[in-house]
């Protein structure tokens, strides 16, 4: 399957195909600070789809040609209403994502009206969804407003969870709490399963990803993290979302939820599935309640 077939011309007439196995995908290595630079002017979805969608397989699949990818990587993204940052956001990160030597898709998720938005529960199905197609072996669960700033940003899983948006423009370019775990992070299939998932608790702003953070202290598993010059990140501006009064509460009682609360207890349904060029599209409904 992966191979290189070259037709080799034999004494001008005889033709013999040599098959060559691919070397496995080498990760970037890249001393110096090497910024990416993200074009972050509105353009259309269509567009991009036109611009983007010949480099890639549909759905918004990449894996390099000339080497067999170490890495398999599922990057969801938990969505609703904010199309100008998804057309953004995919410009972008196919940009960025196509020169790290890794195969990967994009996932949007999208939650339907009418229920408060809830993240956690959307990166949950995009988990269950994205391994319905392929025994990924790292999710990257991606906030739509953030674009990554450096090229050594690797998107892989190494052993630990890693939290990837270390250092936000509008933060200044500083961590806000040692123990968050929102933005971008990556995990293996392992860590999430090990976990259960998200919490499907947190309707509205905040405290999903605090939640997280404490089921991976419960599971032993550290945050890992690269430094501020290269965790970097810019946040596309937009509105601020009413923060969840309830999120201090489940916090404290999260921590007892962990076995019956996430993956084994999400409940939703797909309204809808679309393979767009750049990206793998969900419509999903929560049959959850808040
Ligand atoms: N998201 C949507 N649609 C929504 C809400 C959230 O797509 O209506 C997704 C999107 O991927 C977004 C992510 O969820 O990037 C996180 O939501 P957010 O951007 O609203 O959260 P963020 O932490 O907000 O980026 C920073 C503003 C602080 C809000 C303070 C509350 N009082
Ligand atoms: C904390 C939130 C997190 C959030 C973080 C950064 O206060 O969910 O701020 O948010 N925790 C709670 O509300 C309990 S940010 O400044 O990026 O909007 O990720």
């Amino acid at each position: 399957l992966h191979s290189n077939n070259s037709l080799n011309q034999v004494n001008g007439s005889k033709e013999t195909i040599t098959t060559e196995p691919l070397p496995l995908c080498q990760d970037p290595v890249i001393e110096e600070s090497s910024p990416f630079v993200p074009n972050i002017t509105l353009e259309s979805l269509d567009v991009i789809n036109d611009q983007l969608g010949p480099l890639l397989e549909p759905g918004g699949a990449f894996k390099p040609k000339d080497c067999i990818a170490r890495h398999h990587v599922a990057i969801v993204v938990p969505f609703r209403d904010r199309y100008a940052h998804l057309s953004i956001f995919l410009r972008n990160i196919h940009k960025f994502l196509m020169q790290q030597r890794i195969a990967y898709r994009i996932f949007i998720i999208e939650q339907t009206n009418g229920k408060p938005f809830n993240r956690a529960a959307l990166m949950n199905i995009g988990f269950l969804e994205a391994m319905k197609l392929y025994k990924w072996d790292c999710f990257i669960f991606h906030d739509v407003d953030l674009l990554p700033l450096d090229n050594r940003n690797l998107y892989n899983c190494p052993r630990q969870p890693r939290h990837m948006s270390v250092a936000i423009d509008k933060f200044n370019y500083k961590l806000p709490y040692r123990t968050i775990f929102g933005g971008v992070s990556a995990m293996t299939r392992e860590h999430f399963l090990t976990v259960n998932g998200f919490s499907n608790s947190y309707f509205g702003w905040g405290g999903e990803d605090d939640d997280m953070s404490n089921r991976l202290r419960n599971a032993n598993l550290f945050i890992a993290r690269y430094p501020i010059n290269i965790a970097r990140y810019t946040m596309l501006k937009h509105q601020k979302e009413k923060a969840n009064p309830k999120r201090y509460e489940n916090l404290v009682n999260g921590i007892n939820k962990i076995g019956n609360d996430g993956l084994n207890s999400i409940k939703y349904d797909i309204y809808s599935y679309k393979s767009y060029p750049t990206f793998s599209w969900y419509y999903a409904e929560l049959k959850i309640s808040e």
